[in-house]
């Protein structure tokens, strides 16, 4: 397929882009930190939300370049922000389960922090549950290594996947993001909120930093809010937006 050769040439031909979506701590609501969103910016389809895309790039080993990329772009940008003055924000960057089966992949993420001189503690990695579990040996050593480092690590989508907890006492995890589809329906559903409460009481239980993602509405946040949840992230406070329009939501709201 077409898209799949042009894949192998996004990085040399520069059409990708980051958006960043805020991440706020919920008794503060200050902007604490922000996600890096990749796009495709495609010369005839334009702009290519990452659904469109990672999944074909993982298939074709595209994303290993394009993972390199993201990852020094938003160390370079989180650091020039740092320099201009910006109030202090760090950054998460979604990491393909690729990735976590190879221990080269932690040269890759010093090797971002040395270019761009960015600290290790401004930088957290988001993985998903599937995607270390399947070679927890290897994912297990990379963790730590990236822990001596200085690096976070998040849980991505949790919830969604193998939803074995046993997991969580093997890996060294700093932050719980939890999927987007457990706070749709909190308010409405009993259920829902029993499945949700839980999930945040056992990460408070094991020291977990904990994320909502995907809030869309204030009665979420306020449930959030009378919940131990730490932070927040979802299109109520801000989707995904370009490095102008966060340049201006840094200096007016945080
Ligand atoms: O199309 P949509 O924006 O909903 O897709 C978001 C998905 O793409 C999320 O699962 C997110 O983790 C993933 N994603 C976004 N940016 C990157 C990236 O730079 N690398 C990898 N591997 N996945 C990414
Ligand atoms: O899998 P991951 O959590 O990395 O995916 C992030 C994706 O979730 C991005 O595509 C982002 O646009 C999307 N997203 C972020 N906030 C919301 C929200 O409040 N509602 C919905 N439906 N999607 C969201
Ligand atoms: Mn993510
Ligand atoms: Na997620």
């Amino acid at each position: 397929w077409t898209l799949g050769s042009e894949l192998r040439h996004v990085v040399s031909r520069k059409q990708l882009i980051l958006h960043y979506q805020p991440r706020f701590n919920i008794r503060t609501n200050r902007m604490v930190g922000i996600e890096a969103l990749v796009r495709w910016s495609h010369p005839e389809n334009g702009l290519l939300a990452p659904g469109r895309f990672i999944d074909l790039a993982e298939k074709t080993g595209a994303i290993v370049d394009i993972d390199r990329w993201v990852l020094e772009e938003a160390c370079r940008q989180v650091r020039a922000w740092q320099l201009e003055g910006y109030p202090n924000v760090s950054v998460s960057v979604n990491l393909s389960s690729l990735h976590f089966k190879d221990i080269r992949c932690v040269e890759m993420i010093r090797e971002a922090l040395t270019a761009t001189g960015l600290s290790p503690a401004c930088l957290e990695i988001e993985l998903t549950e599937s995607g270390f579990i399947e070679e927890a040996d290897a994912a297990v050593e990379i963790m730590h290594q990236l822990k001596e480092l200085g690096v976070s690590i998040a849980v991505d989508d949790f919830g969604t996947g193998y939803s074995a907890f046993h997991y969580l006492k093997k890996f060294p995890l700093d932050t719980l993001k939890i999927d987007r589809s457990f706070i749709q329906n909190v308010t409405c559903s009993q259920t829902d909120e029993v499945i949700l409460q839980a999930m945040i009481d056992m990460a408070k239980k094991l020291q977990l930093k904990v994320v909502v993602e995907g809030v869309e509405t204030e009665a979420q946040l306020a449930y959030l809010r009378e919940q131990e949840c730490d932070e927040v992230q979802g299109y109520l406070l801000s989707r995904p937006i370009p490095v102008q329009e966060l340049e201006t939501f840094l200096s007016e709201r945080s």
